[in-house]
């Protein structure tokens, strides 16, 4: 009887309520990487078939800042291009050990773009400073965030649905987990990584 109202009220309700009309959810809560000196820097999406993305109008940026890759992580979207900066005054380089793209080298002020077609994690490294090194992250959904100092992550208007959460480090085995995302409401999601 429960059973036989169950399917009744679901079939109600898809034909009165227009797809896409349900209040967006989030996703918060904290990813711990204990063994490492931050837990910044983790990458965190939702995963689910059939998702689209959108690539923003605008390139993201990574500079290359005292000798550093600024963002050290950056989690964009597949087609999205990046601005490659050079804010130092020595010259600087990119490219990507796993074969994509080099960029060759440019100066102080100047910039070179790329554009990520394929989903999958791209080290960043320059040909000049071996010791330079920053990740820039593909993603096939438009769900993410790369966690702050604290481990924490935020992620906003994610439609009711389950999704499965990936976290990804550069340095610790990343994990999964299935979750399920209500009508306008928060979904909270404590994780800890290990070795
Ligand atoms: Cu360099």
């Amino acid at each position: 009887m429960l059973k036989t109202w169950v399917a009744t009220a679901g079939a109600v309700a898809l034909s009165i309520v227009p797809a896409g009309a349900a209040t967006p959810g989030s996703v918060t809560g904290t990813v711990t990487a204990s063994s490492l000196r931050t837990s910044a820097n983790l990458v965190v999406s939702l995963e689910a078939p059939g998702l689209k993305v959108t690539p923003p109008a605008a390139p993201a940026v990574v500079d290359q800042k005292d000798m550093h890759f600024v963002p050290h992580v950056l989690a964009i979207v597949k087609g999205e291009t990046v601005e490659f900066h050079n804010s130092d005054t020595v010259a600087h380089n990119v490219f990507s050990p796993e074969g994509e793209y080099d960029l060759g080298t440019w100066q102080h002020g100047q910039s070179k773009a790329h554009t990520f077609a394929k989903p999958g994690v791209y080290t960043q490294l320059c040909r000049l400073h071996p010791e330079m090194e920053g990740f820039v992250d593909v993603l096939d959904t438009p769900y993410f965030e790369v966690t702050h100092d604290n481990g924490r992550f935020d992620i906003k208007d994610v439609p009711p649905g389950t999704y499965t959460l990936h976290v990804w480090s550069e340095k610790l085995k990343g994990t999964t987990k299935k979750i399920t995302v209500e009508s306008g409401k928060p979904t909270s999601v404590h994780l800890t990584l290990t070795k």
